[in-house]
């Protein structure tokens, strides 16, 4: 029979009686609203078609449903409304069997959810990343859910936004099976076995009996990890209203959650956050670039930073060979790296086999000609211009022509070291941060010379590494550093004009930084940044405002944390007010005859935000960061900012 076409993007056919059902909207089969009409113009007409005798659901390409339309969160919504389709569905007087091809999420999982039976491929995911945007399910993913696998299992997948493969959704009965064969063969088959009368409607269902004990459980190690969220703490509230209120009741309470949620700030900025990390590492022009083939990997230095990223290259499924002086060096690096394994073994981030895996895949060495296997060389040494740059004009003679090299200077300028080397287009900056195996920010330095595929194949080689790549430019520091000194500049004004690093420390973590910037100043040591100010002292205007503070602090002996004192005193380890920093405040500014003003909390916000916009702005006006949305990555997943104010660009501009 031929195809029957409902809108632009649902088309069917019928075989052997059963109206097979296909959303073709690509890229992930979003619940737009040209799907949702064509949905219910589809189950209209298999109502009235005596030749249907049951439907099957799915998908085109490699997604079943990426969920609701992202894009038309903002905007007003359009009948027919996804809730309403979905009852539709569920209520259908004949059998609907969702043959789930690939990821069912979101509002994709809920269209599962109120089909009669479910088959995944085994490749499927499922699961309710809504919290990440700042919502709920919307089209009764918090009702249904818990009628199949009980209200623990549903807080922990709701209101974490945990994805679940197709053996763990069949374990947890969120699917009745995992295909096999092909897919939509035993999706066909199923709705031909299944009798009318014999439906089970998710909704209908009651909810499996669950111990007190361990629904407590789910619900505050869930109001734990949400950390002051919203969306998380009503995704709890919502499933366990499943266990008392009637479907429509619970259904309707869910509605007008969602509606709240979604109109939220919050739900704003992390839909901006979303669409940014799609958007980031993209780089005009590059679109037709291939990369070039990356499988070995050499690391220079094992030491806190390399071995964290040979960690990330292990993860990613590359052979690494490592650098070391000597053996000796070699030997404690290789160990170093079996640890982090270690401490993934016992986080179950990585299982036994995963682990052995991986070491199979490394060798740790002080022999650099070895280094001519590698198609990209990553040094992570010491952070000094001389030694970077000798180390390169060495690889140079070491490494295939067709080799990458890569250097991870944190403030270092690239385009020195490049031109110092014989190829300097082969040569790019790769700025990981630390912990490199844990942290998802990878700053990609685009170098004066670098070659188009040479930056096509970093950022290729990122996404493999699991990281968030964002393009910067050469600049000192990068876009993330840059705008870091702003921000530390400005909160140091502050405490010259009135303001105590405490009350600026509590005004950031309460607008959602984990810590303030003196408490990150103290973790991260004071002196690097105080030796770097005695370098720039002989070049620096004398008429730009310097505030001499945390000289003095460094000039005391109090380098932060680790020895006990900086910003803060810590007496068994306790961040505390000490009254010889106070002293030294009001001293230097008696010294500028400085008369204190006092600040709100948001006056500290505003002014700090203002420090971190200014300077955004001026990245962006020297081309160092191509979008305003990538500084707000950079500072989200590198600095602390709260993802759910959106970036510092993004936050200034709604206020
Ligand atoms: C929801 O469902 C609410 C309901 O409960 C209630 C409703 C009433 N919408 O990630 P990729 C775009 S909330 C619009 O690189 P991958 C994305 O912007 C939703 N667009 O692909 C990008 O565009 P571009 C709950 C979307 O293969 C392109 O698709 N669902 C959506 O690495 C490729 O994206 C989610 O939160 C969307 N929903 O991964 C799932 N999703 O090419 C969000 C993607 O122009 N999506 N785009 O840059 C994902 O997790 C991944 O995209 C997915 C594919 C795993 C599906």
């Amino acid at each position: 029979m031929s195809a029957l076409r409902f809108s632009d993007t649902i088309s069917a056919a019928l075989t052997d009686g059963i109206l097979v059902v296909t959303i073709d909207n690509a890229p992930v089969n979003a619940l737009s609203s040209d799907v949702r009409a064509g949905l219910a113009a589809a189950f209209e007409y298999a109502e009235k078609d005596d030749a249907v005798v049951g439907v099957v659901l799915t998908g085109a390409g490699s997604s079943f449903i990426g969920g609701a339309d992202i894009k038309e969160f903002g905007k007003p919504p359009v009948e027919p409304h996804l809730p309403d389709v979905i009852s539709r569905i569920e209520a259908f007087a004949k059998p609907v069997v969702a043959a789930i091809n690939g990821a069912g999420l979101g509002g994709g999982l809920e269209v599962a959810l109120a089909c009669h039976r479910r088959l995944a491929a085994p490749s499927a995911k499922l699961g309710f990343p809504e919290v990440k945007l700042g919502i709920v399910p919307g089209a009764g993913g918090t009702q249904r859910l818990p009628r199949l696998i009980g209200i623990a299992a549903a807080i922990d997948m709701i209101a974490s936004g945990r994805i679940v493969s197709a053996a763990e959704a069949l374990k947890l009965g969120i699917v009745d099976s995992v295909s096999n064969n092909i897919l939509l063969a035993d999706a066909i088959a199923d709705a031909k076995s299944i009798s009318a009368a014999a439906v089970r409607r998710t909704g209908y269902l009651s909810i499996p009996s669950g111990t007190v004990e361990a629904i407590e459980k789910a619900a505050s190690d869930a109001l734990r990890k949400a950390r002051g969220q919203r969306a998380p703490a009503e995704a709890v509230r919502l499933v366990r209203l499943a266990a008392t209120a009637p479907l429509l009741e619970g259904l309707a309470e869910e509605r007008r959650t969602f509606i709240t949620l979604r109109d939220s700030e919050e739900a704003a900025a992390l839909r901006h956050v979303f669409f940014a990390e799609r958007a980031a590492g993209k780089v005009e022009g590059l679109e037709a670039v291939a990369p070039r083939k990356i499988e070995t990997i050499g690391i220079v230095g094992t030491g806190l930073m390399g071995s964290g990223i040979t960690v990330s290259a292990l993860n990613g499924g590359y052979r690494v060979i490592g650098i070391e002086q000597n053996a000796e060096a070699a030997e404690k690096g290789r160990d170093r790296i079996a640890g982090l394994l270690d401490k993934a073994v016992q986080s179950g981030r990585v299982d036994a086999a995963g682990r052995e895996d991986r070491l199979s895949r490394l060798t740790v060495t002080a022999d650099m000609q070895q280094l001519v296997q590698a198609d990209i060389v990553i040094e992570a040494v010491f952070d000094d211009l001389a030694v970077k740059t000798e180390l390169f004009q060495r690889l140079d003679g070491i490494v295939r022509a067709d080799t990458i090299l890569a250097t991870n200077t944190s403030y270092l300028d690239p385009d020195v070291i490049a031109a110092a080397t014989k190829l300097p287009e082969r040569v790019l900056g790769l700025h990981f941060f630390s912990p490199a195996h844990i942290m998802r920010l990878l700053e990609v330095v685009n170098c004066k010379k670098t070659a188009p595929d040479v930056l096509a194949t970093a950022l290729a080689l990122a996404k493999r590494l699991g990281k968030l790549p964002v393009v910067s430019g050469v600049t000192e520091g990068f876009i993330g550093n840059r705008i870091f000194s702003a921000y530390r500049r400005e909160a140091e004004y502050m405490v010259e004009d009135g303001a105590s690093p405490q009350e600026i420390d509590a005004a950031l973590e309460a607008y959602g930084f984990p810590m303030g910037p003196f408490a990150v100043f103290d973790m991260a040591g004071l002196e690097i940044a105080w030796a770097r100010r005695k370098r720039q002292a002989a070049t620096r205007d004398p008429s730009e405002r310097y505030v001499v503070i945390a000289d003095r602090l460094c000039e005391a002996g109090r380098f932060g944390q680790k020895t006990g004192r900086g910003w803060y005193a810590y007496p068994e380890g306790n961040r505390t007010v000490d009254p010889e920093v106070t002293a030294m405040i009001e001293a230097a500014r008696a010294e500028k005859g400085i008369v204190p003003k006092s600040f709100t909390a948001d006056e500290i916000v505003s002014r700090l935000l203002k420090a971190m916009v200014d300077e955004g702005d001026t990245l962006l006006s020297e081309g160092i960061a191509a979008r305003a949305s990538d500084i707000d990555l950079v500072m989200i997943n590198g600095y602390g900012f709260p993802a759910s104010k959106g970036g510092p660009m993004f936050a200034a501009g709604r206020r």
